[in-house]
């Protein structure tokens, strides 16, 4: 249930948009959304590559569940305390916290299995307001009730301007192929992937591109796009006929208009992936959250907004929002831990106010 309505709740029109723009923004649909790059083919043999079969690599990035249901992704900071995840995946419609928090946990896949954790309290970004074409500020900290798994990798946070960087994207979201978009139950039987899925790309950019064509995120860095390339270039010009960015800015991150990366072919974000993991250099460089079609006309290979090549993302920038993230993912200190519950509780209810 909770699953549809975040659903829903993203796929709302915009409408206050003040920017003049490329296009209508009721037009750009959005959801948030690991497809992959193969094209449907190949089939789940061609996919294997970028699924986790053994659980064992990226063990800091989490599902979130509610009520046995999973939902969305997260990633394990520093502290082994906190779940850096998307505001969208524990907001209500307006932006606003739930009233509690009872009944959701983190589930920690690793080799020997899985480990689920209570919350303990969430901070959602004050500048979230569920309004996609606002600021950007699509980003949530979960504290855990005990520490995470010693197994569970702890991901540090990349500070630099990840523009034109490769970044790694994994999460437990929809699965699919570029061609035909995401298929629910692509691997899993209950239509939820009980694997991590993961895969390359580059960020093309930050809000400049989205600011000019839809009026999107304007007023600063806090999100990074990046764009959904295909195989095919019908006329030959070594252009893809899906490259998004490439077609519209001129935007050529990586190497030539059809990237490879260390699976062969790069990834698109898809339905479940909110709030999962975007790595450059192997540092937490941001936080999945949407992905945005502009139509066929725009270069998407076609299904709507389906998670196909030709579509974009927008993610949350870890580097923009990196003093709001220290100061809500406060390593507990071990000696003050020992000295009184009493104590711990009270500097815990500060951070959750
Ligand atoms: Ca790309
Ligand atoms: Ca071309
Ligand atoms: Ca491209
Ligand atoms: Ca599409």
């Amino acid at each position: 249930m909770l699953k549809t309505k975040i659903a829903m709740a993203a796929l709302f029109s915009l409408s206050a948009v003040a920017q003049a723009s490329m296009i209508d923004a009721d037009v750009a649909e959005h959801r948030p959304l690991v497809v992959v790059g193969e094209p449907s083919s190949s089939g789940i043999a061609g996919a294997i590559p970028y699924i986790d079969l053994g659980n064992n690599l990226f063990t800091g990035t989490v599902q979130l569940q509610y009520s046995g249901n999973r939902f969305c992704s997260g990633s394990l900071l520093p502290s082994g305390r906190h779940i850096l995840t998307a505001a969208h995946c524990l907001t209500d419609d307006a932006g606003n916290a739930f009233p509690n928090y009872n009944g959701f946990s983190i589930q920690f896949d690793g080799p020997e299995g899985h480990e689920d954790i209570n919350f303990r309290s969430v901070a959602i970004h004050p500048g979230w307001t569920f309004d996609y074409s606002g600021n950007g500020d699509d980003i949530a900290i979960v504290e855990l009730s005990t520490a995470a798994p010693q197994w569970a990798e702890r991901y540090q946070l990349y500070t630099g301007d990840a523009v034109g960087q490769e970044y790694l994207r994994i999460g437990y979201g929809g699965f699919g192929w570029g061609d035909v978009g995401d298929v629910y139950g692509g691997v899993a039987a209950d239509g939820e992937n009980l694997n991590r899925v993961f895969g390359t790309n580059f960020f093309d950019g930050g809000n400049a591109e989205l600011c000019y064509m839809v009026g999107w995120n304007c007023g600063g860095g806090a999100v990074l796009t990046s764009d959904f390339d295909g195989p095919n270039d019908t006329d030959g010009d070594g252009i893809g006929d899906n490259d998004l960015w490439g077609q519209l800015f001129n935007l050529f991150a990586g190497t030539d208009f059809y990237v490879h990366g260390a699976t062969g072919m790069e990834v698109g974000s898809a339905g479940g992936d909110s709030g999962g993991t975007l790595l450059v250099n192997g540092m937490l460089a941001a936080v999945t959250s949407y992905g945005f079609s502009f139509g066929e006309t725009y270069f998407d290979y076609g299904g709507g907004l389906n998670s196909s090549w030709g579509e974009g993302m927008a993610d949350t920038s870890v580097a923009w929002h990196y003093q709001w993230i220290v100061a809500n993912s406060v390593p507990v200190p071990a000696p003050l831990a020992l000295f009184g519950i009493g104590l711990l509780a009270m500097g815990l209810r500060r951070r959750a106010a």
